[in-house]
């Protein structure tokens, strides 16, 4: 390389309360997850692979003192040459406040952002102190955005980047998207030794994209209606790469969709010939279900716990966010997965335009009643900027410069008809005691006590995991009622139902 070498700290800054840098971190489900980020993985991987010698990945949920940097771990990450975050829109306000201690420390010092956050809002980044916002997908675009950067070259020719000249914001081209093969032919994702030696699931992206069309969703609008998959050869690599025996969460938003079900069923396959059978989650859609072999496949490759997308058990609902199966049929696939032995994690969506309180009264007899999935998160309708819902929704005023609160379990926009805010946000957190009542802990390990003569190695894993998001959900879900930054959140919005009631009043319609 023609110039000296410059440090690169590739880092994600966890979302906290009131955005401060290194602040208080939230309590939430979430952020616990002991599982590393793909996104800071993969650009230090390119950028390694670019020549790059001194890339540094820093994520504090791996330091001694969970999710916090020390003062000289945070002096290391100021010193460097290049400061290049990862953004979501959660992490948004930590992640700026974080650039503007970097920039009063290091004044020639560079920022480079990525990811959904400032992908899809790149002024608000710019603006806030970040010299180059990578749009979309970064492993081509990274390194020729550090390497221009480096040696002060022009930016106007590189595809899929936002900066600023002479104060004025300039975006340019998208960068085309990764083909299949290009994926496939990336480098791979680097992870240092303290992210190895404490995570306590892997995570592998296997794939890009979804062909699904919910309206609330980054995914689509980002990766286009496409879908990727990278080649067998190189999903099994990735896994060979891990720590044997490691558990795996593929981080792609579907493992087998229609089209794509001869691809995955080669991983499948290549995973079990390689000898690579380890515990297994990943996202999948309800149409899984149907193709019971290419599920039974799976399950011999040591696919455990399966991540659903349900959103809701209302048609009209669904109808209103372009979900393309009914809940008959997401219901159907979780039966069917159940009895192979699955373990069942439901996502849903509370708030959505079709909910009413009689809905949310059906869903919550679902919950307590009939529903037979062993776990599941109900979010709540959040307005990510750029999805069809961001476009449409207004967002509160107190939560416009609190991005932490985009956690989809935080309250940030007004809720449908026949709700007020704070009652849909009370409803959504008292539902998950629904969810995990101790009458459906029972029901789960019931069910699960059917694979106890077949596979009894599997009914105790199962046993072992039901337990534990039952208790984990509670306990968090619980703490997290008590939390003096949730009460402050249903404060504000009893307030926002206040003014809306007056409102109301006056109004002569
Ligand atoms: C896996 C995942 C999780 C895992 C994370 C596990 C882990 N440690 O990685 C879990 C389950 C914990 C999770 C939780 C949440 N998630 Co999530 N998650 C995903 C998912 C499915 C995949 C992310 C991934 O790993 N992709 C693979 C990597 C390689 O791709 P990437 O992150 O996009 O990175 C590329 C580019 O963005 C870019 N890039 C990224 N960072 C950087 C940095 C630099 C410097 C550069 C140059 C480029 C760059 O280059 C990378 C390589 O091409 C995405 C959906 C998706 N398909 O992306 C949602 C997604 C990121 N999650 C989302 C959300 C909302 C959440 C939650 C708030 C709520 C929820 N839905 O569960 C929580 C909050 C978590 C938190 N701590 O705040 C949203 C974010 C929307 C937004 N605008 O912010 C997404 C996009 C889903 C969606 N449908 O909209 N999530
Ligand atoms: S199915 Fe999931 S990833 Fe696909 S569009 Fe819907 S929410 Fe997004």
């Amino acid at each position: 390389m023609e110039y000296l070498q410059p440090v690169i700290s590739v880092a994600i800054i966890p979302p906290t309360e009131g955005g401060i840098f290194n602040g208080k971190i939230t309590n939430d489900v979430y952020t616990k997850s002991g599982a590393p980020s793909n996104s800071v993985g993969a650009i230090d991987g390119v950028l390694k692979a670019a020549g790059f010698t001194k890339v540094f990945t820093e994520d504090s949920r791996f330091y001694p003192e969970y999710g916090k940097f020390t003062q000289s771990d945070i002096r290391r990450i100021f010193q460097s040459d290049i400061l290049a975050l990862s953004g979501t829109t959660r992490n948004t306000d930590s992640s700026l406040d974080a650039v503007r201690q970097y920039k009063q420390t290091n004044p020639v010092g560079k920022v480079i952002a990525g990811g959904f956050g400032p992908s899809f809002e790149p002024e608000k980044w710019l603006l806030s102190g970040v010299d180059v916002v990578v749009r979309g997908e970064g492993e081509k675009t990274a390194p020729l955005a550090v390497k221009a950067i480096i040696n002060g070259e022009p930016l106007e020719y590189i595809k899929g980047i936002s900066y600023q000249i002479n104060g004025e914001v300039k975006h340019n081209e998208n960068s085309p998207l990764l083909t299949e093969q290009e994926l496939s032919e990336a480098p791979f994702p680097f992870y240092p030794e303290y992210i190895k030696k404490k995570r306590n699931l892997h995570t592998v992206n296997e794939s890009r994209g979804c062909y699904g069309n919910c309206k609330f969703c980054c995914v689509t609008v980002a990766y286009k209606h496409t879908y990727r998959m990278k080649t067998p050869e190189r999903i099994v690599a990735e896994v060979r790469d891990s720590k044997d025996g490691e558990a795996i969460f593929f981080t792609g938003d579907n493992l087998a969709p229609r089209p794509k079900r001869a691809a995955s069923r080669q991983v499948a396959e290549k995973l079990i010939e390689s000898k690579l059978i380890r515990r297994y989650l990943a996202q999948i859609d309800a149409s899984f279900a149907e193709d019971i072999e290419l599920v039974k496949l799976w399950k011999k490759a040591g696919l455990f716990a399966v991540f659903q997308g349900k959103e809701s058990i209302n048609s009209e609902s669904l109808k209103n966010i372009s979900k393309p199966f009914t809940a008959e049929e997401s219901i159907k696939s979780t039966e069917i997965l159940r009895k192979l032995g699955f373990f069942v994690h439901d996502m849903f969506v509370v708030g959505i335009d079709g909910d009413t309180p009689k809905t949310i009264e059906n869903f919550k007899n679902f919950l307590r009643k009939d529903n037979k999935s062993s776990s599941g998160q109900l979010l709540i309708l959040t307005p990510f900027p750029g999805t069809p819902v961001g476009d449409e929704k207004s967002i509160f005023e107190f939560a416009q410069n609190e991005s932490n609160l985009f956690d989809a379990q935080h309250l940030v926009t007004a809720p449908p008809r026949g709700f007020t805010c704070s009652g849909l946000q009370e409803t959504d957190l008292d539902l998950h005691f629904d969810l995990f009542s101790n009458r459906h802990l029972s029901r789960t390990l019931f069910y699960d006590s059917r694979q106890l003569f077949s596979d009894p190695v599997r009914a105790f894993r199962l046993f072992a995991t039901d337990i534990f998001a039952h208790v984990y959900a509670r306990k968090t879900i619980g703490s997290m009622k008590n939390d003096p930054y949730y009460r402050k959140h249903l404060k504000n919005l009893r307030q926002v139902d206040k003014k809306m009631t007056e409102e109301r009043k006056i109004s002569p319609g």
